[in-house]
């Protein structure tokens, strides 16, 4: 569990703190995580009066990822657009929300612009018009180009080489939550200060949770390992924590936030029609996974293997995912290799 802070310290005082443990930082990836923080807030505005404006509904339009985009999704990518183009620190973006990567504009490009941020500006945007809770994730690399714009080899790049990933979550508060390898902090935003300050400092992931976090819908579709465990995981056993508590919300940031929390395992699975699953690797899963083995938990693919060690190739591509406590996502390791 983390300690819950009871010094009053600001994410820019701890972005700043953190950033003695980067050997040779010049302070430009901690100016970075405060403009995403400065974002954050930009976007948590509009979400609370998301019922109070004519901002609710469907923009009517399809996202890069054939997904309704909802009016706040488009506020959301613009918001972090505005925020992130002008300030020479990154070379180039990629967005849940567009098709391609985005460019700087040219008089703001720079070769010495050291990083790539790649996010989802909205995610859980189905659960939106029901308040349920929604999230920005956020995933930031070292660029590997030399040319005064970035390219989309600076945005393929695996989970495991992030130097810093997080998220926001717009729910009953706003908290942010982020790792540069050293630890995973939650901040929460005092809307009368418009800071967000530290309260839960070197989160750990329990061990072993209760909760198991899947949509059952595609039982039919899983493959017969997954089918077995979680039939397993439902049956009467004490001894061994059973049966597990379902709980999904439709809102990876905030069942991935439970998770966190609370303990147990949040999966998304491949189908025999979507062998690759829903959620995208590069500005979903890689950053959540990142954050969860930071905490002490795992993130795997169906053979057992690290989701920080996929090798991207599509800006969009989607990738299966089981994460959590270690003791859960080993239990289901084992059943999904046939160890069990
Ligand atoms: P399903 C929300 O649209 C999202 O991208 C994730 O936040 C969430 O985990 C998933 O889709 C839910 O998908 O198929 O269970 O409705």
């Amino acid at each position: 569990m983390a300690t819950f802070s009871s010094k009053i310290t600001t994410i820019e005082r701890h972005t700043l703190q953190q950033q003695q443990f980067r050997a040779g930082a010049r302070g430009v990836l901690t100016q970075l995580l405060n403009d995403v923080a400065t974002a954050a807030k930009i976007i948590n505005r509009e979400v609370r009066r998301a019922g109070l404006t004519d901002i609710l509904g469907d923009e009517g339009s399809v996202n890069a990822t054939g997904d309704e985009v909802k009016k706040l999704d488009v506020y959301a990518d613009k918001a972090i657009y505005r925020v992130m183009d002008h300030t020479g620190r990154v070379c180039v973006m990629a967005s849940e929300e567009v098709e391609d990567i985005i460019s700087i504009p040219e008089e703001f490009a720079s070769e010495d612009a050291p990083y790539v941020l790649m996010f989802d500006p909205l995610d859980g945007s189905s659960n939106i018009d029901a308040n349920a809770s929604i999230g920005t994730i956020f995933s930031i690399h070292r660029r590997v180009s030399t040319g005064k714009h970035g390219t989309k080899e600076d945005c393929l790049q695996a989970g495991h080489k992030q130097v810093a990933a997080g998220y926001v979550i717009y729910g009953s508060s706003t908290v942010m939550v982020y790792t540069t390898g050293h630890g995973v902090h939650g901040f929460t935003l005092d809307p009368t200060l418009g800071e967000f300050l530290l309260s839960a400092e070197d989160m750990r992931i329990p061990t072993a949770g209760s909760i198991y976090s899947v949509n059952e819908r595609d039982t039919h579709s899983w493959t017969p390992e997954l089918q077995e465990y979680v039939a397993w995981l439902k049956q009467e056993d004490p001894a061994s924590r059973r049966p597990r508590t379902g709980r999904y919300i439709g809102s990876m940031i905030a069942d991935v936030h439970r998770t966190l929390i609370k303990g147990g395992i949040f999966m998304y699975p491949g189908t025999v029609k979507k062998p690759s699953g829903k959620l995208r690797l590069l500005y979903e899963v890689a950053p959540l996974a990142w954050v969860v083995e930071q905490a002490g938990g795992k993130a795997i693919l169906a053979d057992g293997s690290s989701v920080l060690a996929v090798q991207p190739t599509e800006l969009h591509q989607r990738t299966p995912v089981f994460m959590g406590s270690p003791a859960d996502v080993d239990e289901c390791a084992a059943f999904l290799t046939g160890s069990h």
